[in-house]
Parts: C-alpha cells; sequence; structure tokens
C-alpha cells in the first residue's frame, strides 16, 4: 500500500530548477569538507511531527489526516511505520527518531503498551532492513500522560517516578533491539509551576538518579550509543531545569553524569532561552559536549516553541561552522523536530516542508565549508587575541603571571594603547560576501 502516492522519489535538479518536488541544494552524494552532504548533515525524520501531529492547537482540532486508513490504534501503527518509511525512501533520509509513544499507542497497563511496543519493533526492525534506514535516537514520552502532570523523573510522588523508570527502561530496550546511534532525555515536565510547591534539590536529585540507572542499565543490556540532554527553558512548565546548555553542563557536572551525556541542541530552545542557535551549539562545542541537533526555527516575535521547518539559511549557515569546527557528527544528526503549519495541511506541505529544510541545511553546509576555507572571518579571531601567544599574554595564559606582576606590568605600560576595532560590521559583511557568491 503507498500512503504518498502522488509523490516520487525526490530528486537533486540543481538551483536552477523550479520543479517544488526536487531538492535544490541537497545533493547527497556530492562531497563537502571531506564527506558527501549524506555523510555530512545525517538527516533524520521525527516521528512525532511527521507521522502524528495533525495540526492541533489550543483554539482548533487537527486539520491534517494522519489516521492511515483506519481508526484501529495498532493497524493505524502499524500503517503509520509503512507510511514513515515510505516517506524517508521518497525524501532519501536515512535516520528517524521517536518517542515510544509515537510508534504504538498507550495501552490501558504498563504491560499492554510494553506489548504494542514489542509488536511494532518487530515491524520496524524488518522496514530498517528493507529500507536500509537506521534509528538516531529513541526516547520516552514521559510528558503526554495526565499522571506526569507534575513531572516524571522530578514528580513529588515516588509513584510516578518508578513508573516514569520503567517507561524509560521499555525504551532503551527497544531502542537497543533498534541499534538506536543515540537516547535523548528532554525534560517534558522536569521543571515547576511555583517554588511555593516544590522541593527543588530533591527534584533535581532525583532526575540524576533517574539518569545515572538508565545508563547503568542501558550499558549492562549491550547500548553503545550516545546518551543526549535536549535543554529547553520553558514549555511546558514554567521553568523547564534543563534551561540551556550551560545549565545542563553544570547540571552533569554536579551529578557526575557530564562524562555520559552530550547535548541536543535545538534551534528553538535555544532561542527561548535567549540565546541564538548558535550560541547554544558553541557552548556545547568548547565544552566538547557537542552530540546531535533538532533542527527546526522559532518565531522570534512569538514566545513559545512553534518548531517550524528551517528554511533561515543564515542560521543553518553558522550552525554548520559550529557542527564542522567541532569535528562534523559523530553519532548525532540533523533530526527535523519540526512540524508544517497547520495551514500547510496536505500531504504535498510534507514533503515541500522537509525539502525545504534539508535545501536549507545543505546551503548552510555549502556555506560553512566556504567560511572556514575562505578563512577571513577565522584569521581576524586568531589575530584578535594574539596577544595571549606571547609576552604577558603568554603568562596570563599559562597560569604563571601573578598579581603582582601584572600590577608591575600595568604600572609600567601607564595605560592601554593597543586596543583594536572588533570590525563587527566588516565581518558581518564578509559573511554577506560568502553567503551570496555560493
Ligand atoms: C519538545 C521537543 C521534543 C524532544 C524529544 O520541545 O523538542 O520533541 O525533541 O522529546
Ligand atoms: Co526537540
Amino acid at each position: 500500500m503507498e500512503f504518498f502516492e502522488k509523490i516520487g522519489k525526490i530528486q537533486y535538479e540543481g538551483a536552477s530548477s523550479q520543479n517544488p518536488l526536487a531538492f535544490h541544494f541537497y545533493n547527497p552524494d556530492e562531497v563537502i569538507a571531506g564527506k558527501t552532504m549524506r555523510e555530512q548533515l545525517r538527516f533524520a525524520m521525527s516521528y512525532w511531527h511527521t507521522m502524528c501531529a495533525e495540526g492541533t492547537d489550543m483554539f482548533g482540532v487537527g486539520t491534517i489526516d494522519k489516521s492511515y486508513g483506519t481508526s484501529d490504534p495498532m493497524q493505524s501503527a502499524k500503517n503509520k511505520a509503512y507510511a514513515a518509511f515510505e516517506l524517508m525512501d521518497k525524501l532519501d533520509i536515512d535516520y528517524f527518531c521517536f518517542h515510544d509513544r509515537d510508534v504504538a499507542p498507550e495501552g490501558e497497563s504498563l504491560a499492554e503498551s510494553n506489548a504494542r511496543l514489542d509488536e511494532i519493533t518487530v515491524l520496524l526492525r524488518s522496514l530498517m532492513e528493507e529500507h536500509n534506514k537506521k534509528l538516531l535516537w529513541g526516547t520516552a514520552n514521559c510528558f503526554g500522560n495526565k499522571r506526569y502532570m507534575h513531572g516524571a523523573g522530578t514528580a513529588p510522588n515516588a509513584d510516578v517516578f518508578a513508573f516514569a523508570a520503567a517507561q524509560i527502561k521499555k525504551a532503551i530496550e527497544i531502542t537497543t533491539a533498534l541499534g538506536g546511534e543515540g537516547y535523548v532525555f528532554w525534560g517534558g515536565r522536569e521543571g515547576y509551576e511555583t517554588l511555593l510547591n516544590t522541593d527543588m534539590a530533591l527534584e533535581q536529585e532525583n532526575m540524576a538518579r533517574l539518569m545515572r540507572m538508565t545508563v547503568d542499565y542501558a550499558r549492562s543490556i549491550g547500548f553503545t550509543g550516545d546518551f543526549y540532554i535536549e535543554p529547553k527553558p520553558k514549555e511546558p512548565t514554567k521553568h523547564q531545569y534543563d534551561f540551556d546548555a550551560s545549565t545542563v553542563l553544570a547540571f552533569l557536572r554536579k551529578y557526575g553524569l557530564d562524562r555520559d551525556f552530550k547535548l541536543n541542541i535545538e534551534a528553538n530552545h535555544a532561542t527561548l532561552a535567549g540565546h541564538t542557535f548558535q550560541h547554544e551549539l558553541r557552548v556545547a562545542r568548547i565544552n566538547g559536549a557537542f552530540g546531535s541537533i533538532d533542527a527546526n526555527q522559532g518565531d522570534m516575535l512569538l514566545g513559545w516553541d512553534t518548531d517550524q521547518f528551517p528554511t533561515n539559511v543564515y542560521e543553518t549557515a553558522l550552525c554548520m561552522y559550529e557542527v564542522l569546527m567541532s569535528g562534523g557528527f559523530t553519532k548525532g544528526g540533523l533530526n527535523f523536530d519540526a512540524k508544517a503549519r497547520r495551514g500547510s495541511n496536505t500531504a504535498e506541505d510534507l514533503f515541500l516542508s522537509y525539502i525545504a529544510g534539508m535545501d536549507a541545511f545543505a546551503l548552510g553546509l555549502r556555506i560553512a565549508d566556504k567560511m572556514i576555507r575562505d578563512g577571513r572571518i577565522d584569521a581576524f579571531v586568531s589575530k584578535r587575541y594574539a596577544s595571549y601567544q606571547s609576552g604577558i599574554g603568554k603568562r596570563i595564559v599559562e597560569g604563571t603571571a601573578s598579581m603582582q606582576e601584572l600590577e608591575a606590568y600595568a604600572l609600567a605600560m601607564g595605560d592601554v594603547t593597543t586596543n583594536t576595532s572588533g570590525r563587527q560590521e566588516r565581518l558581518e559583511s564578509i559573511m554577506n560576501e560568502i553567503m551570496f557568491t555560493i
């Protein structure tokens, strides 16, 4: 059964093509910066938005049909899996990501939910082999069900903690069975609404306990993938504990989890935290914690997570610059945690959205590679800090200069006479030169 019968396999046709159902910049087998674009970008399909989200919002019902031709929940889950692999084939996407509840509907009991997951895992495994697709990462939806109204790992109720642990245990088992290259913790409702009812210290300690238990159990059953935390500052709770990359790094270090976890950086979460996407990637990179990316974009005029398909090439270029500078993806990739707008409600829109996002990242990769080969921006930055390579600067960096010595140096100097321009406008214009002569 074909679900997207009006759409064929999307081919690369180049920038001059006006065919909407073609790639204009993503040429999977073209080599950029030493690897094929396919290997550099490691695109993944998000199961939840792509296969499940029906366009509901706070004010209205779904606008997009995601029933896959049946009202029977398990049959719909199976059809959804077939449709997912058809879509990945047609878009030439090698990876996917899912929450447990995206692939199999929750049952009346945990046992029934687990049995449903087992059944779908068998199907997913055979589809992965048949279509040559891989699992970038799995995760557990510990935020949707009403039992998680006060959180999961950070819930005030130990029974909820136990239930979440059981759900995560199963999610890690199926992720392992499917050869997942990663497992994500996104703290759905791990945060608070008011400190008046919250024991923040215990909640954070418990979250760390849950993560430690998960890592130990996962390794014991042979999971070799990476673990990620995905920072987000607010939504659904008013304050999310995994606020941003720096907050997450401090948490990981406090609880001795920093060697086990990397970061999954999401563009829209970065901007909600008041940072640029590039800032969050840079924080991850310079701390050796860069792992994976949830590719999307927010609306700068809205204060919530709109999860739009990324089309802003300036952002994708600076993102791919950080990715290349961190040595490229290892087990991570670019997961489109993005959904077509509620008003873009046809199957064709789904393909057009993915093409837009994949082309925007393909352009980003091409530009980032060009920025690095061009070298002017990197050369400017190293020259800007050159005073730390010799003399007093070198001694500061090496940690051999004392306060007394620095005082003597400053007194002898009289005043600073060597401060030079930061040349921000010139650098921004170099970015434009690079981008628009591509
Ligand atoms: C929510 C979000 C999640 C995670 C996975 O904002 O980004 O979809 O990526 O749970
Ligand atoms: Co995400």
